[in-house]
Protein backbone atom coordinates (compact mmCIF):
# COMPACT_ATOMS: atom_id res chain seq x y z
CA UNK A 1 0.00 0.00 0.00
CA UNK A 2 3.35 2.33 -0.01
CA UNK A 3 5.17 3.82 -2.37
CA UNK A 4 8.79 3.84 -1.48
CA UNK A 5 11.34 6.21 -3.25
CA UNK A 6 13.84 3.71 -3.28
CA UNK A 7 12.07 1.32 -4.81
CA UNK A 8 11.64 -1.26 -1.83
CA UNK A 9 8.12 -2.08 -1.33
CA UNK A 10 6.63 -2.81 1.80
CA UNK A 11 3.92 -5.17 2.12
CA UNK A 12 1.64 -6.03 4.72
CA UNK A 13 0.15 -9.07 3.05
CA UNK A 14 1.38 -12.64 4.00
CA UNK A 15 3.95 -14.42 3.10
CA UNK A 16 2.51 -16.56 1.07
CA UNK A 17 1.30 -13.83 -1.08
CA UNK A 18 4.34 -12.26 -1.70
CA UNK A 19 5.97 -15.35 -2.48
CA UNK A 20 2.82 -15.85 -5.41
CA UNK A 21 3.51 -12.55 -6.23
CA UNK A 22 7.13 -12.76 -6.69
CA UNK A 23 6.76 -15.22 -8.89
CA UNK A 24 4.51 -14.05 -11.19
CA UNK A 25 5.96 -10.86 -11.34
CA UNK A 26 9.11 -12.25 -12.13
CA UNK A 27 7.70 -14.43 -14.87
CA UNK A 28 6.40 -10.64 -16.26
CA UNK A 29 10.00 -8.88 -15.55
CA UNK A 30 11.60 -12.09 -17.38
CA UNK A 31 9.31 -11.58 -20.84
CA UNK A 32 10.32 -7.56 -20.55
CA UNK A 33 13.77 -7.34 -19.42
CA UNK A 34 15.30 -3.88 -20.31
CA UNK A 35 17.95 -1.13 -19.55
CA UNK A 36 14.95 0.55 -17.11
CA UNK A 37 13.55 -2.88 -16.00
CA UNK A 38 17.18 -3.74 -15.03
CA UNK A 39 17.96 -0.62 -12.82
CA UNK A 40 14.72 -1.40 -11.17
CA UNK A 41 15.20 -4.87 -10.43
CA UNK A 42 19.03 -4.54 -8.55
CA UNK A 43 16.94 -1.95 -6.22
CA UNK A 44 13.51 -3.88 -5.52
CA UNK A 45 12.99 -6.47 -3.74
CA UNK A 46 10.57 -7.79 -5.29
CA UNK A 47 10.31 -7.88 -9.25
CA UNK A 48 7.72 -5.50 -10.60
CA UNK A 49 4.77 -6.97 -11.99
CA UNK A 50 5.02 -4.30 -14.83
CA UNK A 51 6.97 -2.06 -15.92
CA UNK A 52 5.83 1.16 -17.91
CA UNK A 53 8.14 3.42 -19.68
CA UNK A 54 8.04 6.97 -20.87
CA UNK A 55 9.90 7.62 -23.77
CA UNK A 56 9.78 9.58 -26.80
CA UNK A 57 7.95 8.56 -30.09
CA UNK A 58 7.42 9.10 -33.58
CA UNK A 59 3.67 7.92 -33.87
CA UNK A 60 2.35 7.44 -37.40
CA UNK A 61 -1.40 7.80 -37.44
CA UNK A 62 -1.64 7.14 -41.16
CA UNK A 63 0.74 6.88 -44.22
CA UNK A 64 2.34 10.06 -44.34
CA UNK A 65 0.97 11.30 -40.96
CA UNK A 66 3.14 10.96 -38.36
CA UNK A 67 3.88 13.23 -34.88
CA UNK A 68 6.27 13.54 -32.56
CA UNK A 69 4.98 12.60 -29.16
CA UNK A 70 5.88 10.55 -25.81
CA UNK A 71 4.48 7.62 -24.97
CA UNK A 72 4.07 4.58 -22.40
CA UNK A 73 6.47 1.38 -23.60
CA UNK A 74 6.60 2.38 -27.28
CA UNK A 75 2.49 2.17 -28.07
CA UNK A 76 -0.68 3.96 -28.21
CA UNK A 77 -2.66 3.72 -25.89
CA UNK A 78 0.27 2.20 -23.21
CA UNK A 79 0.18 -1.42 -22.36
CA UNK A 80 -2.98 -2.51 -21.11
CA UNK A 81 -3.07 -3.50 -17.31
CA UNK A 82 -5.30 -6.30 -16.24
CA UNK A 83 -5.61 -6.80 -12.42
CA UNK A 84 -7.65 -8.74 -10.40
CA UNK A 85 -9.94 -7.05 -7.57
CA UNK A 86 -7.74 -6.47 -4.68
CA UNK A 87 -4.38 -7.70 -6.62
CA UNK A 88 -1.32 -6.26 -5.16
CA UNK A 89 1.01 -4.96 -7.49
CA UNK A 90 3.80 -3.29 -8.07
CA UNK A 91 4.50 -1.33 -11.21
CA UNK A 92 7.81 0.49 -11.98
CA UNK A 93 8.12 3.47 -13.71
CA UNK A 94 11.19 4.69 -15.43
CA UNK A 95 10.89 8.36 -16.80
CA UNK A 96 13.16 8.40 -20.09
CA UNK A 97 11.46 11.90 -21.63
CA UNK A 98 13.18 15.53 -20.67
CA UNK A 99 11.41 16.37 -17.97
CA UNK A 100 10.11 15.14 -14.86
CA UNK A 101 6.81 13.48 -15.18
CA UNK A 102 3.93 11.66 -12.72
CA UNK A 103 1.19 9.16 -13.54
CA UNK A 104 -2.45 8.90 -12.41
CA UNK A 105 -4.24 5.76 -11.53
CA UNK A 106 -7.86 7.37 -12.51
CA UNK A 107 -10.75 5.89 -11.01
CA UNK A 108 -8.96 3.66 -8.16
CA UNK A 109 -8.76 3.97 -4.46
CA UNK A 110 -5.03 4.11 -3.54
CA UNK A 111 -3.19 6.01 -1.14
CA UNK A 112 -2.37 9.68 -2.23
CA UNK A 113 0.87 9.12 -2.18
CA UNK A 114 0.64 6.50 -4.94
CA UNK A 115 -2.59 8.55 -6.66
CA UNK A 116 0.11 10.36 -9.29
CA UNK A 117 -1.06 13.63 -8.31
CA UNK A 118 1.45 16.24 -6.85
CA UNK A 119 -1.13 18.48 -5.18
CA UNK A 120 -1.86 15.24 -3.07
CA UNK A 121 1.73 14.81 -2.11
CA UNK A 122 2.74 12.13 -4.86
CA UNK A 123 6.76 11.98 -5.78
CA UNK A 124 7.24 13.01 -9.39
CA UNK A 125 9.15 10.44 -11.23
CA UNK A 126 12.54 12.12 -12.32
CA UNK A 127 13.81 12.08 -15.56
CA UNK A 128 16.32 9.51 -16.10
CA UNK A 129 14.84 7.85 -12.78
CA UNK A 130 12.56 4.61 -12.18
CA UNK A 131 10.16 4.73 -9.64
CA UNK A 132 8.08 1.82 -8.21
CA UNK A 133 4.20 2.29 -7.26
CA UNK A 134 2.41 -0.16 -4.92
CA UNK A 135 -1.30 -0.56 -4.16
CA UNK A 136 -3.74 -2.65 -4.38
CA UNK A 137 -5.94 -2.74 -7.44
CA UNK A 138 -9.95 -1.75 -6.18
CA UNK A 139 -12.57 -0.90 -7.14
CA UNK A 140 -13.26 -3.09 -10.42
CA UNK A 141 -14.13 -1.48 -13.79
CA UNK A 142 -12.84 0.29 -16.74
CA UNK A 143 -10.08 2.23 -15.27
CA UNK A 144 -7.39 4.22 -17.03
CA UNK A 145 -4.11 5.73 -16.26
CA UNK A 146 -2.01 8.63 -17.81
CA UNK A 147 0.27 11.55 -17.08
CA UNK A 148 -1.00 13.91 -14.30
CA UNK A 149 1.81 16.05 -14.88
CA UNK A 150 1.32 20.41 -15.79
CA UNK A 151 1.57 20.96 -19.51
CA UNK A 152 0.73 24.97 -19.00
CA UNK A 153 1.29 26.57 -22.47
CA UNK A 154 3.41 23.36 -23.76
CA UNK A 155 1.01 21.57 -25.81
CA UNK A 156 3.83 18.26 -26.37
CA UNK A 157 2.81 17.41 -22.88
CA UNK A 158 0.99 15.28 -20.43
CA UNK A 159 -2.61 14.41 -21.85
CA UNK A 160 -1.24 16.07 -25.11
CA UNK A 161 0.87 13.31 -25.03
CA UNK A 162 0.33 9.54 -26.02
CA UNK A 163 0.97 9.73 -22.03
CA UNK A 164 -2.39 6.78 -21.43
CA UNK A 165 -3.58 3.36 -21.40
CA UNK A 166 -6.47 1.32 -20.12
CA UNK A 167 -6.21 -0.34 -16.67
CA UNK A 168 -8.70 -2.92 -16.40
CA UNK A 169 -9.37 -4.64 -12.77
CA UNK A 170 -11.70 -7.75 -12.87
CA UNK A 171 -14.17 -8.41 -10.35
CA UNK A 172 -14.00 -11.45 -8.29
CA UNK A 173 -17.21 -12.63 -10.35
CA UNK A 174 -18.10 -11.23 -13.80
CA UNK A 175 -21.62 -11.19 -15.00
CA UNK A 176 -20.65 -10.03 -18.13
CA UNK A 177 -21.27 -12.24 -20.88
CA UNK A 178 -19.94 -11.48 -23.83
CA UNK A 179 -17.57 -13.35 -27.20
CA UNK A 180 -15.30 -10.57 -27.83
CA UNK A 181 -13.45 -7.81 -26.07
CA UNK A 182 -12.22 -4.24 -27.81
CA UNK A 183 -10.94 -1.12 -26.18
CA UNK A 184 -11.04 2.10 -28.34
CA UNK A 185 -9.21 5.28 -26.68
CA UNK A 186 -10.10 8.39 -28.64
CA UNK A 187 -7.56 11.00 -28.51
CA UNK A 188 -7.14 14.40 -30.38
CA UNK A 189 -3.65 15.21 -32.06
CA UNK A 190 -1.90 18.11 -33.27
CA UNK A 191 -2.46 20.66 -31.08
CA UNK A 192 -2.17 24.37 -31.19
CA UNK A 193 -3.23 27.36 -29.46
CA UNK A 194 -6.53 29.72 -31.19
CA UNK A 195 -7.96 33.01 -30.59
CA UNK A 196 -11.79 31.29 -31.23
CA UNK A 197 -12.69 34.85 -32.45
CA UNK A 198 -10.30 34.91 -35.20
CA UNK A 199 -12.28 32.09 -36.46
CA UNK A 200 -16.07 32.19 -35.86
CA UNK A 201 -18.58 34.42 -34.40
CA UNK A 202 -19.53 34.02 -31.02
CA UNK A 203 -16.69 33.93 -28.36
CA UNK A 204 -16.72 37.26 -26.72
CA UNK A 205 -14.12 39.40 -27.66
CA UNK A 206 -11.56 38.91 -24.50
CA UNK A 207 -12.09 35.34 -24.52
CA UNK A 208 -8.12 33.81 -24.17
CA UNK A 209 -6.51 31.16 -25.92
CA UNK A 210 -8.04 27.87 -26.72
CA UNK A 211 -6.53 24.54 -28.30
CA UNK A 212 -7.97 23.00 -31.79
CA UNK A 213 -6.47 20.25 -33.25
CA UNK A 214 -5.62 18.42 -36.57
CA UNK A 215 -6.02 15.17 -36.21
CA UNK A 216 -7.88 12.23 -33.84
CA UNK A 217 -7.25 8.47 -33.57
CA UNK A 218 -8.90 5.53 -31.89
CA UNK A 219 -5.80 3.95 -30.24
CA UNK A 220 -2.96 4.61 -32.47
CA UNK A 221 -4.83 4.88 -36.04
CA UNK A 222 -6.29 7.32 -37.71
CA UNK A 223 -10.00 6.38 -39.56
CA UNK A 224 -9.59 4.11 -42.37
CA UNK A 225 -5.59 3.11 -41.33
CA UNK A 226 -4.98 0.12 -39.29
CA UNK A 227 -5.85 -2.92 -38.89
CA UNK A 228 -10.43 -3.13 -38.58
CA UNK A 229 -12.28 -4.72 -35.48
CA UNK A 230 -13.20 -8.26 -36.64
CA UNK A 231 -16.73 -9.17 -36.31
CA UNK A 232 -18.56 -12.03 -36.87
CA UNK A 233 -22.54 -12.04 -36.96
CA UNK A 234 -24.05 -13.38 -34.00
CA UNK A 235 -21.10 -12.03 -31.27
CA UNK A 236 -22.00 -9.84 -28.72
CA UNK A 237 -19.12 -7.53 -28.30
CA UNK A 238 -18.40 -5.55 -25.36
CA UNK A 239 -16.61 -2.49 -26.31
CA UNK A 240 -14.79 -0.68 -23.43
CA UNK A 241 -14.39 3.49 -24.65
CA UNK A 242 -12.32 5.80 -23.52
CA UNK A 243 -12.03 9.53 -23.90
CA UNK A 244 -8.36 10.18 -23.41
CA UNK A 245 -8.51 13.87 -25.75
CA UNK A 246 -6.63 16.12 -23.73
CA UNK A 247 -10.14 18.79 -24.08
CA UNK A 248 -12.49 17.25 -26.77
CA UNK A 249 -15.68 15.75 -25.59
CA UNK A 250 -16.52 12.97 -28.26
CA UNK A 251 -20.05 11.60 -29.33
CA UNK A 252 -19.77 8.28 -30.96
CA UNK A 253 -21.73 5.52 -32.78
CA UNK A 254 -21.33 2.20 -34.30
CA UNK A 255 -22.78 2.75 -38.23
CA UNK A 256 -25.92 0.42 -38.09
CA UNK A 257 -25.97 -0.69 -34.40
CA UNK A 258 -27.66 0.15 -30.76
CA UNK A 259 -25.36 0.61 -28.77
CA UNK A 260 -26.26 -1.22 -25.11
CA UNK A 261 -24.48 0.87 -21.88
CA UNK A 262 -23.95 -1.20 -18.90
CA UNK A 263 -21.37 0.72 -17.26
CA UNK A 264 -20.54 4.12 -16.92
CA UNK A 265 -16.41 4.93 -15.50
CA UNK A 266 -16.25 1.54 -15.10
CA UNK A 267 -19.18 1.40 -12.90
CA UNK A 268 -22.18 -1.10 -13.80
CA UNK A 269 -25.15 1.24 -14.67
CA UNK A 270 -28.62 0.45 -12.02
CA UNK A 271 -30.31 0.91 -15.66
CA UNK A 272 -28.97 -0.42 -18.83
CA UNK A 273 -30.15 1.83 -21.69
CA UNK A 274 -30.02 0.81 -25.27
CA UNK A 275 -29.25 3.43 -27.45
CA UNK A 276 -28.14 5.09 -30.71
CA UNK A 277 -24.95 7.68 -29.77
CA UNK A 278 -22.60 7.94 -26.21
CA UNK A 279 -21.48 11.23 -25.47
CA UNK A 280 -18.04 11.07 -23.57
CA UNK A 281 -16.17 14.06 -21.77
CA UNK A 282 -12.49 13.92 -21.59
CA UNK A 283 -11.70 11.19 -18.96
CA UNK A 284 -15.10 9.28 -19.01
CA UNK A 285 -15.64 5.65 -20.09
CA UNK A 286 -18.64 3.78 -21.23
CA UNK A 287 -18.63 0.00 -21.69
CA UNK A 288 -21.23 -1.30 -24.48
CA UNK A 289 -22.34 -4.48 -25.51
CA UNK A 290 -23.63 -4.74 -29.29
CA UNK A 291 -25.05 -7.37 -30.50
CA UNK A 292 -23.43 -7.46 -34.21
CA UNK A 293 -26.51 -8.48 -36.08
CA UNK A 294 -25.82 -6.11 -39.62
CA UNK A 295 -23.04 -8.13 -41.08
CA UNK A 296 -21.38 -4.96 -43.68
CA UNK A 297 -18.28 -2.84 -43.10
CA UNK A 298 -19.03 -0.21 -40.95
CA UNK A 299 -17.47 3.00 -39.33
CA UNK A 300 -17.26 3.37 -35.54
CA UNK A 301 -16.53 6.97 -34.61
CA UNK A 302 -17.94 9.94 -34.14
CA UNK A 303 -20.76 11.57 -35.20
CA UNK A 304 -19.74 14.96 -36.15
CA UNK A 305 -18.29 14.80 -39.96
CA UNK A 306 -15.42 17.21 -39.04
CA UNK A 307 -14.38 14.56 -36.28
CA UNK A 308 -14.15 11.16 -38.76
CA UNK A 309 -12.27 13.45 -41.78
CA UNK A 310 -10.01 14.10 -38.57
CA UNK A 311 -9.17 10.14 -38.06
CA UNK A 312 -12.06 9.95 -34.68
CA UNK A 313 -13.07 6.22 -36.18
CA UNK A 314 -12.06 2.70 -36.64
CA UNK A 315 -13.48 0.46 -38.90
CA UNK A 316 -15.57 -2.69 -37.56
CA UNK A 317 -15.71 -5.64 -40.57
CA UNK A 318 -17.99 -8.83 -40.32
CA UNK A 319 -15.95 -12.02 -41.42
CA UNK A 320 -16.66 -12.24 -45.35
CA UNK A 321 -17.55 -8.82 -46.22
CA UNK A 322 -15.48 -6.41 -48.18
CA UNK A 323 -16.02 -3.04 -49.58
CA UNK A 324 -15.34 0.44 -48.39
CA UNK A 325 -16.74 1.15 -44.64
CA UNK A 326 -19.85 2.74 -44.45
CA UNK A 327 -21.45 5.29 -41.99
CA UNK A 328 -25.05 6.12 -41.30
CA UNK A 329 -26.30 8.90 -39.82
CA UNK A 330 -27.90 7.85 -35.88
CA UNK A 331 -30.53 9.61 -34.64
CA UNK A 332 -29.10 11.99 -32.64
CA UNK A 333 -30.43 12.57 -28.75
CA UNK A 334 -29.03 15.00 -25.89
CA UNK A 335 -26.94 13.18 -23.80
CA UNK A 336 -28.70 12.73 -20.41
CA UNK A 337 -27.26 10.94 -17.70
CA UNK A 338 -29.82 10.49 -15.31
CA UNK A 339 -31.57 7.56 -17.69
CA UNK A 340 -28.75 5.06 -16.46
CA UNK A 341 -29.60 5.88 -12.78
CA UNK A 342 -32.97 4.73 -10.64
CA UNK A 343 -36.09 6.96 -9.38
CA UNK A 344 -35.19 6.99 -5.80
CA UNK A 345 -34.57 9.35 -2.95
CA UNK A 346 -31.21 9.27 -1.70
CA UNK A 347 -29.55 9.77 1.67
CA UNK A 348 -29.80 13.86 3.11
CA UNK A 349 -26.03 15.08 3.10
CA UNK A 350 -24.31 15.79 6.23
CA UNK A 351 -23.15 18.62 4.44
CA UNK A 352 -23.60 20.81 1.20
CA UNK A 353 -20.79 22.45 -0.64
CA UNK A 354 -21.95 24.81 -3.27
CA UNK A 355 -19.43 26.16 -6.00
CA UNK A 356 -19.43 28.36 -8.60
CA UNK A 357 -17.38 27.93 -11.45
CA UNK A 358 -16.46 31.02 -13.47
CA UNK A 359 -14.05 31.67 -16.43
CA UNK A 360 -11.75 34.88 -16.23
CA UNK A 361 -11.35 35.73 -19.95
CA UNK A 362 -7.14 36.13 -20.96
CA UNK A 363 -7.85 38.83 -23.03
CA UNK A 364 -7.11 38.42 -27.65
CA UNK A 365 -3.66 36.23 -27.23
CA UNK A 366 -3.87 35.55 -23.58
CA UNK A 367 -4.97 32.32 -21.35
CA UNK A 368 -8.14 32.53 -19.79
CA UNK A 369 -8.46 31.56 -15.81
CA UNK A 370 -11.10 29.52 -13.98
CA UNK A 371 -12.59 30.00 -10.56
CA UNK A 372 -14.09 27.81 -8.27
CA UNK A 373 -15.71 30.71 -6.11
CA UNK A 374 -13.68 33.24 -6.76
CA UNK A 375 -10.82 31.14 -6.23
CA UNK A 376 -8.01 29.45 -7.68
CA UNK A 377 -5.36 26.57 -7.54
CA UNK A 378 -3.62 26.93 -4.83
CA UNK A 379 -5.44 29.22 -2.92
CA UNK A 380 -8.40 26.19 -3.37
CA UNK A 381 -6.07 23.92 -0.67
CA UNK A 382 -8.39 23.12 0.71
CA UNK A 383 -11.41 23.14 -1.04
CA UNK A 384 -13.42 21.19 1.43
CA UNK A 385 -11.99 19.86 4.71
CA UNK A 386 -14.39 16.25 5.36
CA UNK A 387 -14.41 13.99 8.12
CA UNK A 388 -14.53 10.18 7.72
CA UNK A 389 -18.01 8.66 7.30
CA UNK A 390 -19.34 11.76 6.45
CA UNK A 391 -21.41 12.76 3.26
CA UNK A 392 -21.12 15.65 1.08
CA UNK A 393 -23.01 16.96 -1.65
CA UNK A 394 -21.27 19.11 -4.02
CA UNK A 395 -23.94 21.60 -5.67
CA UNK A 396 -22.02 22.34 -8.88
CA UNK A 397 -23.17 25.68 -11.13
CA UNK A 398 -20.81 26.23 -14.23
CA UNK A 399 -21.46 29.70 -15.17
CA UNK A 400 -19.36 29.76 -18.24
CA UNK A 401 -19.82 29.21 -22.03
CA UNK A 402 -17.06 25.92 -21.81
CA UNK A 403 -18.03 22.45 -20.89
CA UNK A 404 -15.98 21.05 -17.68
CA UNK A 405 -15.71 17.25 -16.72
CA UNK A 406 -15.52 17.62 -13.18
CA UNK A 407 -13.06 14.63 -12.16
CA UNK A 408 -12.84 14.04 -8.19
CA UNK A 409 -9.31 11.61 -7.21
CA UNK A 410 -9.18 8.12 -4.98
CA UNK A 411 -13.48 8.34 -4.44
CA UNK A 412 -16.54 7.08 -6.66
CA UNK A 413 -19.44 9.95 -6.41
CA UNK A 414 -23.46 9.31 -7.10
CA UNK A 415 -24.64 11.36 -9.34
CA UNK A 416 -27.79 12.84 -7.60
CA UNK A 417 -28.99 15.75 -9.63
CA UNK A 418 -28.50 17.17 -13.28
CA UNK A 419 -30.10 20.53 -13.75
CA UNK A 420 -33.83 19.67 -12.38
CA UNK A 421 -33.78 15.98 -13.04
CA UNK A 422 -32.67 13.98 -9.58
CA UNK A 423 -31.57 10.55 -10.21
CA UNK A 424 -29.86 7.64 -7.90
CA UNK A 425 -27.69 5.23 -8.14
CA UNK A 426 -25.64 6.50 -10.97
CA UNK A 427 -21.94 5.88 -9.78
CA UNK A 428 -18.82 8.08 -11.52
CA UNK A 429 -15.68 9.64 -10.96
CA UNK A 430 -15.55 12.42 -14.05
CA UNK A 431 -19.19 14.01 -14.61
CA UNK A 432 -19.44 16.49 -17.41
CA UNK A 433 -21.01 19.77 -16.96
CA UNK A 434 -22.41 21.61 -20.16
CA UNK A 435 -22.36 25.29 -20.39
CA UNK A 436 -24.22 27.49 -18.20
CA UNK A 437 -25.54 23.85 -16.29
CA UNK A 438 -25.83 22.49 -12.30
CA UNK A 439 -25.26 19.36 -11.66
CA UNK A 440 -25.09 17.67 -8.05
CA UNK A 441 -23.11 15.19 -6.62
CA UNK A 442 -22.91 13.12 -3.32
CA UNK A 443 -19.52 11.14 -2.03
CA UNK A 444 -19.14 9.55 1.59
CA UNK A 445 -15.36 10.30 2.75
CA UNK A 446 -14.28 7.19 3.44
CA UNK A 447 -10.51 7.58 1.61
CA UNK A 448 -8.39 9.47 4.07
CA UNK A 449 -6.15 11.19 2.56
CA UNK A 450 -5.76 14.38 0.21
CA UNK A 451 -7.26 13.66 -2.70
CA UNK A 452 -7.72 16.42 -5.95
CA UNK A 453 -11.13 17.31 -7.25
CA UNK A 454 -10.46 19.25 -10.95
CA UNK A 455 -11.94 19.92 -14.21
CA UNK A 456 -10.28 17.40 -16.74
CA UNK A 457 -9.46 19.85 -19.48
CA UNK A 458 -6.23 19.93 -19.67
CA UNK A 459 -6.08 23.73 -19.94
CA UNK A 460 -8.34 24.30 -17.51
CA UNK A 461 -6.93 22.50 -14.80
CA UNK A 462 -3.69 23.81 -15.59
CA UNK A 463 -5.20 27.58 -15.41
CA UNK A 464 -6.33 27.08 -11.72
CA UNK A 465 -9.56 24.94 -12.06
CA UNK A 466 -8.54 22.69 -9.19
CA UNK A 467 -8.64 22.33 -5.38
CA UNK A 468 -8.14 19.87 -2.57
CA UNK A 469 -10.89 17.57 -0.87
CA UNK A 470 -8.81 17.07 2.65
CA UNK A 471 -9.52 14.97 6.18
CA UNK A 472 -9.80 16.20 9.46
CU1 LIG B 1 -13.01 22.82 -17.44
Amino acid sequence: MTISPDGNSKSSTSSLTNRREFLIGAGAAGAAAGAGLARAYSQAVNAADYTLRMAPLRLELAPGKSIDTFVYNGTVPGPLLRLREGQHVNIDITNETDIDDIIHWHGLYVPSVADGAMEEGSPMVERGATRRYSFAAKPSGTRWYHSHDVAGTDLRRSLYSGMYGFLIIEPASNPGRYDQEVLLAAHHWEPRWVSMQDIRKGPPPDNGLEVLYASASFNDKMLGHGAPVRVREGQRVLFRLLNASPTENVTLALAGHQLTVIALDGNPVPTQRTIDTVFLAPAERTDVIVDMNRPGVWIFGGIKEDDRKMGLGVVVEYANQTGDAQWLEPPTAAWDYTIFGVDRSVSAPDHRLELLFEKVAGGHGGYNRWTLDGRSWPTTNPLLTTEVGKRYRLVMTNKSGDNHPIHLHRHTFEVTKVGDKTTAGLMKDTINMTRFSSVEIDFVADNPGPSLFHCHHQDHQDEGFMGLVTYL
